[in-house]
């Protein structure tokens, strides 16, 4: 039916077009034979007055000569030749034939033969009229009209046009016919390479079968498809999401329900004794927003506390255990040897790491500490044991010493340096011996893993299977593996808890004194000389001064949380941080403006919440990151697809989260132009980079993390359980 219809839209036009064309042509045709045959008639007389002219000028000097009739009659003989006259010299009609008409005068034959078309229709039908002098040695002594009989034109163009008819409507039905197939062939062509596209093909196969006419449409259709297909996707969410009740069924089934220890530094909890009672608050790290939700789904136990204490206050899903340091342990083992040797040495921070010996023993004794109390604290022989950060390289080799059946899982949330840089660490042999106790070692990226694999390489002797990613060390493997981290995607109860957006953002303005029509980027980090908070500023100088219409029409909010402050590193960095906002405030702001809002000081949860859903842009500019979740929870907060992140390169997030703004933080003017670009990006774009990040960041959650970790760490244990079976039936 639809070609039927596109057929006729062709076919009626055609069928117009050469009717139009067969009048034209036939009217023009009749013109030119009547022309044709006119001039042929001309000559014909001209030839046959010639002829005559000597017989009629002797008849005419005898006027009783009867030899003039005879003449005329002979002449008529020739069938084509109707009448003859004979006009004189004054145009008097001196003699005619039988036929000549006798109304014909000799002025009116003459008008007649001077005309282009010199016809005139008398009683036998029309003539060609043509009048000729007949002259003597003298000169001209009387005309010669000569009247031609016409009819026989009127027929041979009778003949012509049928033929003329015939041909232009074989040509019209050739045309058509040939039309239809080609139209047919077409529409069918076109039928099934859009139906190819739209299952796909076209998609996988762009380049085998090339349709010429559907290139222009292809790429249209291709690019909606795809639209569509991110936007089914998005809805959909990932095929099989990682959640909590995934995660426990992980532990049920493959881990078969064995025991999960979990050591950390920090406690997710901090019970803190204020005069209105007891409070509790969530620390300010991203291990703890990491590993806090696992441990409640895989109801741990947490290695951590003097006494066991139920977690999360109200919940009780999880016991956790502190362990108490004292003050020399804590300026040894914490601040000393884990954050001011080992976190310095693994970010490429410029700072430089410093290592001392008794820093080195607290180190060590609380690593022991810490693996006693797994040992003390598990209830069987072989636990699985989550091992966190590098507060603990130590630990993995002590626990392995007391309970050889354990799995040993450990995380290193930050970066691992090259080996050259690793080894200038003292007592680098040690680190990696405590780590290799372990039977899963995982980094946040694959460069990571890289680079432990090369320094173990460089200085211990073990054996590397490059191909699973495995190291042999006196007999015992660990499996080196990335493991992405990232957060607790928030589910329907958490987000409903959350104010509207609009809301957020008026609640920001009115707690800060912020003005609505002000825009508002921020960052949010522990206070650190790692995250680029400095670098931050001085964009948001650059910005002020590169494109000054901002001043006073932007705000950027950096919450710091201090973090190590009885370092001496961190508290000048506060210091420096002060200044620098102070005199950037200073030369930009005035008595109500103040272009940057430094907030050191511990936030809760929902506050932080707050501030993502009202920012337009997220800066995160790490130095060096293992991960960064501040980057990942604006976007999880972002349920509106708005807002822009602004994220370094140098942060193991950058390898997952592409659609953000890419930027390397120590090029100031790059960064300022990332942030002009976030604070005048179109709704469209942020709508399409943040719908994208989102469906990440919900795939790869936290739960992804630890399952992936867990199942490989299920598929060794099940490993090792056969391999003991199979001695035990050779022993046997
Ligand atoms: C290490 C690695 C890796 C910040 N201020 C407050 C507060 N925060 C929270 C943030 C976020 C966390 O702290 C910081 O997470 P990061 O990932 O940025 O960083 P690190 O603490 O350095 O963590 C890092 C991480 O381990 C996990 O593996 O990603 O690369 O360095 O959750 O929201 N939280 C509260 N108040 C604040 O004022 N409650």
């Amino acid at each position: 039916m639809n070609t039927l219809r596109l057929q006729l839209r062709f076919l009626v036009p055609l069928v117009v077009t050469l009717v139009a064309a067969a009048y034209l042509a036939l009217s023009l045709m009749d013109r030119l034979t009547l022309r044709w045959f006119s001039r042929d008639l001309d000559l014909r007389g001209t030839l046959v007055a010639d002829a005559l002219s000597d017989s009629i000028a002797q008849a005419l000097a005898d006027p009783l000569d009867g030899r003039l009739q005879a003449l005329f009659n002979r002449t008529l003989q020739d069938e084509r030749l109707v009448a003859i006259g004979l006009c004189s010299v004054d145009g008097r009609l001196l003699r005619r034939s039988a036929a000549f008409p006798v109304s014909l005068t000799c002025s009116e034959a003459l008008q007649a033969a001077a005309h282009a078309d010199p016809m005139l229709r008398i009683e036998g039908g029309p003539v060609h009229v043509g009048m000729y002098p007949v002259n003597e040695e003298s000169g001209r002594v009387a005309d010669l009209v000569l009247l031609h009989d016409l009819s026989f034109i009127e027929r041979r163009s009778q003949d012509t046009r049928r033929y003329l008819i015939i041909l232009i409507a074989a040509l019209g039905a050739t045309i058509a016919m040939i039309t239809v197939v080609v139209a047919q062939l077409s529409w069918r062509g076109w039928v099934s390479g859009a139906r190819a596209l739209l299952r796909g093909e076209g998609l996988l196969r762009p380049l085998l079968h090339p349709t010429p006419e559907l290139a222009p449409l292809a790429a249209d259709l291709r690019t909606r498809l795809r639209d569509l297909e991110d936007e089914f996707r998005r809805a959909q969410g990932p095929e099989t999401e990682w959640s909590p009740d995934r995660l426990r069924s992980l532990l049920r089934t493959q881990l078969r329900g064995d025991e999960i220890i979990v050591v950390s530094n920090r406690e997710p909890y901090i019970h803190e004794q204020t005069s209105s009672g007891i409070v509790v608050k969530r620390p300010a790290s991203g291990l703890v927003t990491a590993v806090e939700p696992v441990m409640r789904a895989a109801d741990a136990r947490v290695v951590d506390a003097h006494d066991h204490v139920l977690a999360p206050p109200g919940r009780d899903e999880y016991t956790l255990r502190r362990i108490w340091l004292s003050v020399d342990e804590e300026r040894g083992y914490y601040y000393g040897f884990a954050n001011q040797g080992i976190w310095p040495l693994c970010h490429v921070a410029h700072v430089r790491p410093v290592f001392r010996e008794s820093d080195w023993d607290l180190y060590r004794q609380v690593n022991q500490r810490f693996a006693d109390a797994v040992v003390s604290e598990a209830r069987s022989e072989d636990p699985v044991v989550l091992v966190q950060d590098y507060h603990f390289a130590l630990s993995p080799a002590m626990i392995r010493a007391r309970l050889p059946r354990a799995s040993i899982l450990s995380f290193w949330h930050i970066p691992w340096p090259n080996p050259e840089s690793f080894g200038i660490c003292p007592w680098r042999r040690e680190i990696l011996i405590g780590l290799l106790g372990s039977t899963i070692l995982g980094f946040q990226t694959r460069f990571h893993c890289k680079n432990f694999i090369e320094t173990v390489d460089r200085y211990l002797e073990a054996r590397i299977e490059h191909e699973h990613s495995t190291i042999s060390f006196h007999d015992e493997d660990t499996l080196v593996e990335n493991y992405p981290i990232s957060i607790e995607w928030p589910g329907a109860v958490s987000s409903s808890a959350w104010s509207p957006i609009e809301q957020c953002r008026r609640n920001v303005a009115e707690r800060l004194g912020v003005a609505p029509d002000q825009k508002l980027a921020v960052g949010i980090d522990r206070l650190d000389y790692t995250k680029g908070i400095l670098e931050r500023l001085h964009a948001v100088e650059r910005l002020l001064e590169m494109s000054p219409e901002w001043t006073g029409r932007f705000v950027f909010v950096q919450v710091a949380a201090p973090s190590r402050s009885s370092l001496d590193e961190y508290r000048s960095f506060q210091e420096r941080l002060q200044q620098v906002t102070d005199r950037i405030n200073q030369r930009f702001g005035g008595a109500d403006y103040r272009p940057i809002l430094l907030l050191a000081e511990h936030h809760e949860r929902d506050a932080l919440t707050e501030l993502y859903r009202a920012a337009d842009v997220c800066l995160v500019t790490s130095l060096h990151d293992g991960m960064n979740l501040v980057c990942k929870e604006f976007v999880a907060a972002r349920d509106d697809e708005r807002g822009v992140l602004i994220l370094s390169r140098f942060a193991g997030a950058a390898r997952e989260m592409t659609e953000a703004v890419i930027v390397n933080p120590y090029h100031v003017e790059e960064c300022a132009v990332a942030l002009q670009r976030g604070l005048t990006m179109p709704e469209a774009e942020q709508r399409e980079r943040m719908a994208s990040l989102r469906m990440t960041v919900r795939e790869f959650n936290v739960y992804r993390w630890a399952g992936r970790m867990l199942t490989d760490a299920s598929r060794l244990r099940l490993r090792q359980r056969v391999e003991a079976r199979v001695q035990r039936h050779q022993v046997g």
